[in-house]
């Protein structure tokens, strides 16, 4: 088959301008009402939903388009104790001596811990794997390119289709993150890129009253 090999674009919607200034602004309202939450209720969470959030993430682009993600959806009480107890091993390290004491500082407004209880108590726990490598069809390697930029961007849209979703979500990112390999069982050309927790909120769960950097502090428009 030659390359390149083109088919039409399927256009986007032909808005009016007013109609799109409507559905920028809706859209920007539903993400500013977007939090990470530490604190889950235990109600489980449909698969099918996660699927099709891990889907859209999927849809992000990538270098050359090799898709560098694996997604480890996690609910087995068990795997996740494990998880809790090896992260909460690495945590103590940080807080007790590895993190600085600027950091440390910086964290404050957030109330972080070394306690990660909701590791155990959300129901699904989503592992993501940055893939250093690919491996072909015919088993020979294949270089990946800006993986680690492929992955941020399909990490930001799995947490948008999360919270699109009505569901709520934790970046945690316990640091070194190479146990995930071993109790996930994943191969060496993934990397851990971040534990993403997700389920619904606790009843009474609480979050940071932190603000939100303006418009004009974070653009410059030439
Ligand atoms: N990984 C630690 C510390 C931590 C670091 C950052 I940067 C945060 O934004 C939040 C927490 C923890 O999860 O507690």
């Amino acid at each position: 088959m030659g390359y390149p090999k083109f088919i039409p674009l399927i256009p986007p919607p032909n808005y009016s301008e007013s109609q799109r200034h409507k559905i920028a602004k809706e859209y920007y309202k539903l993400m500013n009402r977007r939090r990470t939450v530490r604190e889950f209720s235990s109600d489980p969470i449909s698969l099918d939903i996660i699927d099709d959030c891990i889907r859209t993430a999927n849809t992000a682009p990538s270098g050359a388009n090799l898709q560098p993600w694996h997604f480890c959806v996690v609910t087995d009480a068990v795997i996740k104790k494990k998880i809790r107890i090896a992260a909460e091993k690495e945590e103590h390290k940080f807080y007790t001596h590895r993190a600085t004491p600027e950091w440390l500082d910086a964290l404050k407004p957030l109330g972080t811990n070394e306690k990660k209880e909701f590791l155990q108590t959300a129901p699904v726990l989503i592992a993501i794997f940055m893939q250093k490598y690919g491996t072909l069809p015919d088993g020979r390697l294949c270089k990946h390119y800006y993986p680690l930029e492929s992955v941020g961007l399909a990490t930001g849209m799995l947490i948008s289709a999360i919270h699109n979703a009505g569901l709520v979500s934790l970046t945690h990112t316990p640091s070194p993150m190479n146990f995930m390999n071993k109790i996930l069982q994943r191969p060496e050309n993934e990397k851990p890129y971040l534990l993403l927790v997700v389920g619904h909120p606790a009843n009474d769960a609480i979050v940071p009253h932190i603000h939100r950097k303006s418009i004009d502090q974070i653009r410059t428009n030439i």
